[in-house]
């Protein structure tokens, strides 16, 4: 069997030769139906029964792997795909830094690489959750194409985890690959582990800002754990980030999109100040402002996603070999971080200094710190389309200590600028900075489903190129209720 290609013959599409690994084949097997009821129950809510245009991987090399065509997405064929077996790959980092890469797991650290294995299986179906409610709303056939396709690769990457609960952590493995499915994003009784996965996604500005910055976090995640020890899960990761970067391009472009068409639509009308809001509301399009705070919003909740900025979960998992740096292996030091010392925002005496801990321990601020440099990123790219349509308004991240309920700066209020304030301070006006209820209902206000074939809600401005390269008028799902 070609590794890089699928085999569709058994129920679960595959490259990891399940037709001959009975036993894991039949574990999938079992757990599939219940995998479909949440589908049904959680997953997008209406258009089961319509064609989406959608991408399916046949093969992992990068050069040309998936294929398009119109499915319905309970017929999507959800498989395991792990990038190809690198010959003789050893650990990159860690006490075990230079030994082979281990294809089983080591007893000693099952515990911890099951947990990890757990909790980014555990965003997965959040996300597909999380967004349910979204298909009704879309503001053009393109985008609910998009929204399908993220769904449909995300639930793809919740099978991801369950094939490595299943092969390699016996009973308790299938206990967890079960909890998954009973998981729910936001339910009091039974939540998703990490805090942004149970928020809700409003709308389709909340969409895109997750898209960008909650995916974004993903991916750091999915390239740190690509540097793991163990060979699976490494190679597991790798193909997920080939998904992914669909994925972080649906939010960067929706939110270029939805700012393109605001300065567009002030410049018609002769706005110049960007901050008139009631003026710019009234063109029926999202002013600056409105998406400066959501911006605020999404970034903060992200950076939660990266744990502690100090901590030793993340040291032990490094030093075992099992989650490593962003780009590990192009990071030109001793791997292992014996003596290095790492710049840290702390809250001294209330005021945030830069403290130097170890390396070892600062890892989750390292990742976070990567992180906001991808995340500047596109910000630029927004700001360009500002200035050239000739306004003078910049988007930007919010300081680190801004609307935290993880790390350091849980316990304070700050300012999008890093001022420290107190409760009153912040009750009074974090209206100004995070999205209040009046402008979560204009916004709602705006969220009218358009679904005839290239046409946009007047809100946000049509791609610059189609999927696939389709033409601007192309049927992207056929709809059918
Ligand atoms: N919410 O030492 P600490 C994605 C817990 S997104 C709730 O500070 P650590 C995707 C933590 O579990 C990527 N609890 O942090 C995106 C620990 O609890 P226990 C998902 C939190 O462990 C969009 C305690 O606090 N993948 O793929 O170094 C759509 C102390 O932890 C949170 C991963 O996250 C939180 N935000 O790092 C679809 C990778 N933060 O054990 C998909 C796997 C921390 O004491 N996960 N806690 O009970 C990890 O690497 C780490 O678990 C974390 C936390 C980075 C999340």
């Amino acid at each position: 069997m070609n590794f890089m290609n699928v085999d569709y013959s058994t129920k679960i599409p595959n490259n990891v030769n399940l037709s001959e690994d009975r036993q894991v084949l039949k574990a999938l097997e079992g757990w599939h139906p219940g995998y479909m009821d949440w589908w049904g129950d959680m997953g997008p809510e209406g258009f089961q029964q319509s064609l989406v245009y959608l991408r399916t991987a046949y093969s992992v090399d990068p050069r040309g792997w998936a294929k398009f065509d119109y499915v319905k997405m309970p017929e999507y064929r959800w498989g395991i795909l792990l990038a190809p077996q690198e010959e003789n790959r050893v650990i990159p980092f860690g006490e075990n830094y230079g030994k082979p890469a281990w294809q089983e797991v080591p007893g000693e650290h099952r515990a911890t690489l099951r947990r990890l294995i757990v909790i980014q299986g555990d965003t997965e179906p959040a996300s597909v959750e999380q967004q349910r409610h979204l298909g009704k709303t879309a503001p053009s056939l393109y985008d609910l194409r998009n929204l399908f396709q993220v769904n449909v690769e995300e639930g793809r990457h919740l099978w991801a985890m369950v094939y490595l609960l299943q092969k390699y952590f016996g009973r308790d493995g299938r206990e967890e690959a079960d909890d998954l499915l009973r998981r729910r994003s936001g339910d009091a009784d039974s939540p998703r582990m990490l805090g942004a996965f149970n928020e809700a996604t409003p709308d389709w500005l909340s969409f895109f800002m997750f898209t960008y910055f909650t995916d974004r976090d993903g991916k750091m995640q999915l390239h740190s754990l690509a540097q793991s020890g163990f060979d699976p899960l490494s190679r597991t990761c790798r193909f997920m980030l080939t998904e992914e970067a669909h994925h972080m391009f649906v939010g960067e472009t929706g939110i270029s999109r939805v700012v393109q068409r605001t300065c567009e639509a002030m410049r018609e009308a002769g706005i110049t100040d960007p901050t008139d809001i009631a003026k710019v509301r009234a063109l029926g399009v999202i002013d600056l402002p409105t998406i400066q705070k959501k911006l605020h919003l999404h970034y903060s909740l992200s950076l939660d996603l990266f744990g502690s900025e100090v901590s030793t979960n993340a040291a032990n998992a490094f030093n075992a070999g099992i989650k490593g740096r962003y780009r590990e292996t192009q990071i030109d030091d001793d791997h292992q971080l014996k003596n290095s010392t790492y710049p840290v925002l702390k809250l001294v005496d209330g005021v945030i200094k830069r403290v130097d801990e170890p390396a070892l321990t600062a890892l989750n601020m390292r990742l976070r710190d990567d992180y906001t440099q991808d995340c500047v990123k596109g910000m630029l790219r927004w700001n360009k389309v500002i200035s050239t349509s000739g306004y003078q308004y910049k988007l930007t991240l919010p300081n680190v200590a801004f609307h935290r309920q993880i790390g350091e700066f849980r316990d304070v209020h700050a300012t999008p600028e890093g001022v420290l304030i107190d409760d009153a301070t912040w009750n009074a006006r974090k209206n100004e900075w995070l999205p209040s209820t009046d402008d979560g209902d204009f916004i709602a206000s705006l969220m009218k489903p358009v679904t005839e074939a290239g046409a946009y809600a007047n809100w946000i401005s049509p791609p610059k190129v189609g999927i696939d390269n389709k033409p601007g008028d192309f049927e992207y799902v056929k709809i059918e209720t």
